[in-house]
């Protein structure tokens, strides 16, 4: 059944992911629309502006590489690109393809509601109005829904107070001030070096340590990106091969086959080339086997016991607990010559938990320490999270959070979830943990292949089928339970399984068993005609 809609694909969000989607909706004709709440297209790009705030991927694959005019006409300057220049990307990619006119900025969506009798969503907004649309895609972000800490008397804190992705546009002048910071996953390692160059006392409260592959940022030359240009494709295609989406090459050796002093010759060149090359390039099974892992923890803990020069303090930024690869590796810049600071003192929280936030600062033990400045880089509820803070509301009148809470997590390759026709999620609970523009960019090709095949088709909604569901998340914990992420006992607390946030369930938010198998599953299902997204 057709029936007039204001738009035939609506897009919640306007960072990579519905930039992508409106590019690829055009390009098969649909009239689309992008939705943001934010004042500005970017994203995950245009919140966080928090000090140091750049990609942990390298520039080359750090883009999309659908569009020939962008590639040719865009240039980065640096290795890791700064948050400020992804945004200035995206604002290109936004300029360059025209997408700027069919976005509509400062406009929240609150109620998003299937009408199963005329087949389409009525999207309501903040500011009580509404439009209908056929296809409503979410491009709403994996890490965007900020949680602060439960600790008693946050809100009483009389000094400044920012949590790292709602960084205030204008910056916040930290010079000589005495600065906290609670939270140390990959956005609080990129924090540390830049408050410690300007705070007058910077107290890291660390209730985790993690393991940081260290790298440099080196400006990219003309040269380097003649040499991009010339590659882009055979670039990309290595991205999208790996299992972690990024433009590497493939290890061919497990840790444990090669003699000792091979084994550490190899970590140390991987460690100089400097962040992923060591996680992705040293050995397969430093993700897979325990074992292997331990050996490359060991090998980090020498390295973090050789920049630092307080033992004590190099004991305490060891992981112990838990094993490299046991959650997602923070790329780092100067991240623990950082301690050798006079003014930078890092406050064990693990051994004694902040008590409470006072008006002045935060306790530990019996300790107050008075600051000026309070940072939080304690992370977001991922995956899910912004999906479930609207109401999406699919057939029966129930919404997406219920369907989760009820069944548990489900969806048919994080693409679709069964009750939600014609619902799309760009980077949906239980797709590939990658880097992300890779799974964005072949995800919004799938998209369009699929709304096309359904349109030539007179196929009226995809929607999972209840089996598909069953299968993609026994196979999403299968493959999460094979990972060093996971194992009893020795397990890292992290965003990864949910448990980052205190009620949430833990299953495992992203899928484990690598981009290119995924995207195998997903090319299977247009081979296979889209049954498993032909519910009903
Ligand atoms: O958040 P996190 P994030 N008391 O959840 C601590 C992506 N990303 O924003 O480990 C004390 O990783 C918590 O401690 P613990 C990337 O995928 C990408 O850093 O639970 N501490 C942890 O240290 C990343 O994985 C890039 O003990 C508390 C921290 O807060 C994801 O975003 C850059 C606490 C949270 O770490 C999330 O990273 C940045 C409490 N009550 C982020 N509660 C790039 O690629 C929480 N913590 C550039």
């Amino acid at each position: 059944m057709t029936t007039q809609t204001d738009y035939d694909a609506l897009v919640i969000g306007a960072g990579f992911s519905g930039l992508a989607m409106l590019h690829h909706m055009r390009e098969i004709g649909l009239r689309t629309l992008v939705v943001d709440g934010e004042d500005g297209i970017g994203g995950t790009w245009w919140v966080n502006r928090y000090p140091g705030v750049r990609t942990d991927s390298e520039y080359s694959y750090y883009s999309f590489s659908f569009s020939k005019e962008v590639r040719e006409e865009w240039a980065w300057s640096e290795r890791y690109p700064a948050g400020a220049e992804v945004l200035e990307y995206l604002n290109f990619v936004a300029d360059r393809l025209d997408l700027r006119k069919d976005i509509r900025l400062s406009t929240r969506v609150e109620r998003a509601v299937y009408d199963e009798e005329r087949n389409l969503w009525t999207v309501h907004f903040q500011d009580g109005s509404s439009l209908t649309t056929t296809y409503l895609i979410s491009g709403m972000g994996v890490l965007s829904q900020a949680i602060f800490p439960d600790i008693d008397g946050i809100d009483g804190f009389r000094g400044q107070k920012y949590h790292s992705s709602m960084w205030p546009r204008e910056g916040v002048d930290l010079a000589g001030k005495r600065v906290g910071l609670i939270g140390l996953g990959a956005s609080g390692i990129q924090v540390v070096p830049e408050v410690a160059k300007v705070a007058g006392d910077f107290f890291v409260f660390q209730r985790t340590p993690n393991f940081v592959v260290e790298t440099t940022n080196d400006p990219v030359t003309a040269e380097d990106m003649a040499y991009l240009r010339d590659h882009y494709d055979e670039i990309y295609e290595k991205a999208a091969n790996h299992p972690f989406g990024v433009a590497m090459e493939p290890a061919t050796h497990s840790t444990l086959e090669v003699s000792p002093e091979e084994r550490d010759r190899i970590f140390e060149s991987k460690w100089n080339e400097g962040g992923f090359h060591f996680a992705n390039e040293c050995f397969t099974d430093l993700a897979t086997n325990h074992e292997a892992s331990e050996l490359a923890s060991a090998f980090i803990r020498k390295k973090i016991h050789e920049i630092v020069e307080d033992q004590a303090v190099a004991d305490m930024l060891s992981p112990t607990t838990y094993s490299f690869n046991g959650k997602r590796v923070p790329t780092g810049h100067n991240y623990y010559a950082s301690f050798n600071l006079p003014h930078v003192h890092l406050v064990d929280t693990a051994s004694e938990p902040i008590s409470r936030i006072t008006e002045k600062g935060v306790v530990v033990g019996d300790t107050e320490y008075e600051l000026d400045v309070l940072i939080f880089a304690t992370g977001f509820d991922a995956m899910t999270g912004t999906l479930t803070k609207i109401d999406i509301v699919g057939r029966g009148g129930r919404t997406l959070r219920e369907k989760w809470l009820e069944e548990g997590l489900k969806s048919n390759l994080g693409i679709n979830a069964h009750g939600f026709p014609n619902f799309f999620m760009s980077l949906g609970p239980q797709t590939p943990y990658s880097n992300l523009p890779v799974p964005i960019q072949l995800g919004a090709q799938w998209l369009q292949r699929a709304i096309q095949w359904a349109r030539d088709n007179d196929v009226p909604f995809l929607e999972a089928t209840p089996e598909s569901e069953t299968w993609w998340m026994e196979e999403t914990e299968r493959a999460g339970k094979a990972t060093v992420m996971y194992s009893e006992g020795k397990k890292a607390k992290a965003w990864f399984l949910g448990d980052n946030l205190p009620g949430k369930p833990e299953e495992f938010q992203v899928y484990m068993g690598g981009g290119q198998v995924y995207q195998q599953f997903c090319r299977q299902v247009e081979a296979d005609g889209y049954r498993s997204f032909l519910a009903h």
